[in-house]
């Protein structure tokens, strides 16, 4: 990048309004984020109900095979509340609460994996946006202090702990040297929304609306912060990969994972979906502005990341949101997909 690009990039970031979260939804192609692997520790067992409560599909859909609703839940329809007129980020517009009416649909049980994008790749040599920029974000604690000195000025100014570093993308998460192996059942990230639109296409399904992933994320019940109910931890367990400590020199750890957890790790409500909330932040469909017919249109995504943490980026809420351009992309953000019923 030539110095007055950078200075450019620089001074856009700077003008960036400062708000109090981990600085994810300012990781716009000209300027920073990051990611990384993790240990399984004890699976944490997040349900509050017995495993087959979807059974429902097959009076559903008769002749549907299981196969083909494998690893998919159907999301009933109907009037559902989103929003909250309690708002945490009134920027973001969280508030106020309002009435949506849905259709029933399925959505992924799971955020898209590793394993899952290959194949895709497999199929279609389809080459991300990030590979085609020939950088991603990924965030301090993924490089040595040597390449963060290196780096320094790749940093996002007012997020300073994401780094853009050339070569990143979806095979190489954590740093030009690294590579998928033991990420396979990891959500894929350093994926743009347009990369994770392609996905979902080739899988013969798309991106869930805003209100399809909150209503799914509520998991039928109304009015609570999160997919199980009103307490972050109930049980004294953890129910969601977030960041526990100091941001962000200290993460101690406490849900078992630094970085991504497996995809299978957090179940989360009675819909049977996992990670909906933490892991990685997860595209939808939506316009973060109606009517946004820029080129590369903020787009709203959801759940949060496993560098979220009440005291800066409390978006780990059904309710919370945030935004990045449509050829964004990061370490911590990667998406799951919907199909109609
Ligand atoms: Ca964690
Ligand atoms: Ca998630």
């Amino acid at each position: 990048m030539g110095k007055l690009k950078a200075a450019l990039v620089l001074l856009a970031i700077f003008s960036h309004q400062a708000n109090a979260d981990c600085g994810c939804n300012k990781l716009e192609r000209d300027a920073t984020v990051a990611e990384t692997v993790v240990e399984e520790p004890a699976q944490q067992v997040c349900q509050q109900q017995a495993r087959n409560k979807n059974k429902h599909y097959r009076d559903y859909y008769p002749e549907e095979t299981e196969e083909e609703m494998e690893g998919m839940s159907l999301i009933p329809g109907g009037s559902h509340h989103v929003g909250t007129n309690e708002p945490h980020f009134k920027a973001d517009q969280e508030s106020p609460e309002r009435l949506v009416k849905l259709n029933d649909f399925f959505l992924d049980k799971y955020e898209v994996s590793n394993a899952n994008f290959a194949e895709f790749v497999e199929a279609t040599n389809y080459t991300t946006e990030a590979e085609r920029f020939g950088d991603s974000f990924i965030f301090k604690t993924l490089l040595r202090p040597e390449q963060q000195a290196e780096l320094e000025d790749y940093r996002v100014a007012n997020a300073v702990w994401w780094y853009k570093v050339s070569g990143v993308n979806w095979r190489h998460p954590n740093g030009i040297d690294s590579n998928l192996d033991g990420l396979e059942q990891h959500p894929v990230v350093h994926v743009s929304w347009r990369d994770a639109v392609a996905y979902c296409d080739w899988a013969g399904k798309r991106l869930p609306s805003e209100a399809e992933w909150e209503v799914a994320c509520r998991g039928g019940k109304q009015r609570k912060l999160f997919p199980w109910g009103n307490k972050l931890m109930p049980k004294d367990k953890h129910w969601l990969n977030i960041w526990q400590g100091e941001f962000p020199d200290g993460n101690t750890q406490e849900d078992g994972y630094q970085f991504t957890c497996p995809v299978d790790r957090f179940r989360q409500n009675n819909y049977d979906l996992y990670n909906i909330v933490g892991n990685v932040w997860e595209w939808t469909s939506d316009l973060w502005q109606a009517g946004d017919t820029g080129q590369s249109p903020n787009r709203v995504k959801k759940g949060g990341s496993y560098l979220c943490h009440k005291s800066y980026c409390y978006r780990y809420r059904c309710a919370a949101r945030s935004q990045n351009t449509e050829d964004s992309s990061a370490g911590n953000l990667g998406f799951r997909c919907a199909k109609n019923a």
